[in-house]
């Protein structure tokens, strides 16, 4: 039977790359996010696998709960999913934070994981195997001045990493946290409200991580043998050496 890996945030950055590099490893993959047209440009992409679709907010747990139930009987044996979908919103001082992007952060980073694994987890429970893949963060391991909320957003997904593990140990599912440094994706696009130029700025000066550098090591993780679960890997730029400890020209 085929194997399916389900990735959310598949509509760009780390998780379109994770999607396709999946598919090069023979997975059929479901594909989520919100942007319909690009989870449709995928079925392009992909060629040599099925793709399946399924365009969802995150922060709407009927709307998972309906797109996991009504999963036809082929797509239902999920044994990867990859919880990637977030974004940071805002860089601000905790005095001046919007609060509608503290709710953003929160309820996408983190409600969004709990209840993308939630829908998905019976799946996996019936068939006594998977493995959930958490996009955490070097954000999840160190505070930075400003990063206040997206910081705590990423440290919930550090401890619900390690809280998943111990639960799901005796029910033959793995869980792995990827943290990445720098990624150059639409990230910074998105947590500086499409300015672009400032977007650049952070990527400028040294040589940031690619999408397809994570996709790969996600990749890698979920094809170990069945005794082997890299736990927490942390993936940062050769010029990256902390959350804020960057070497540019
Ligand atoms: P991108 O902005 O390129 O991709 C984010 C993805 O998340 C998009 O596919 C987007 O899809 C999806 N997404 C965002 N909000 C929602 C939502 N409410 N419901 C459903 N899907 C949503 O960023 P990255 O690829 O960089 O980010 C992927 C993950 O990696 C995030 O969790 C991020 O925190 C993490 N990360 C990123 C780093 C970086 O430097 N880039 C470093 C460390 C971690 P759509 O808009 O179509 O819904
Ligand atoms: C994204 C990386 O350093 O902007 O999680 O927090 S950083």
């Amino acid at each position: 039977m085929t194997r399916t890996a389900l990735v959310t945030g598949a509509t760009s950055g780390i998780g379109r790359a994770t999607a396709i590099e999946l598919a090069k490893k023979g997975y059929q993959i479901i594909a989520a996010g919100r942007r319909e047209e690009r989870l449709e440009e995928l079925k392009d992409i992909i060629t040599d696998v099925p793709v399946y679709t399924m365009a969802f907010d995150v922060r709407d747990k009927v709307a998972i709960e309906e797109a996991i139930d009504s999963l036809p009987e082929a797509w239902r044996q999920i044994e990867v999913l990859v919880n990637n979908a977030g974004n940071a919103h805002g860089l601000s001082a905790i005095q001046d934070g919007d609060v509608d992007d503290w709710d953003a952060m929160l309820d996408i980073n983190v409600k969004g994981l709990l209840y993308v694994s939630r829908a998905v987890l019976p799946l996996m429970l019936k068939h006594g195997k998977g493995h959930i893949v958490n996009i955490g963060s070097i954000a999840g391991k160190e505070v930075y001045a400003n990063g206040n909320v997206y910081c705590a957003s990423k440290f919930a997904v550090d401890a619900l990493s390690k809280g998943m593990r111990l639960d799901l140990i005796k029910e033959g599912i793995k869980v792995s946290e990827v943290n990445p440094g720098l990624v150059e994706t639409e990230f910074s696009e998105v947590r500086f409200k499409g300015d672009k130029d400032r977007a650049a700025t952070v990527y400028q000066g040294y040589q940031a991580l690619q999408a397809q550098d994570v996709a790969e090591l996600i990749s890698f993780i979920v094809t170990r043998p069945p005794h082997v679960n890299l736990a927490e890997v942390l993936i940062l730029p050769a010029a990256q050496a902390s959350a804020t400890t960057v070497v540019k020209e």
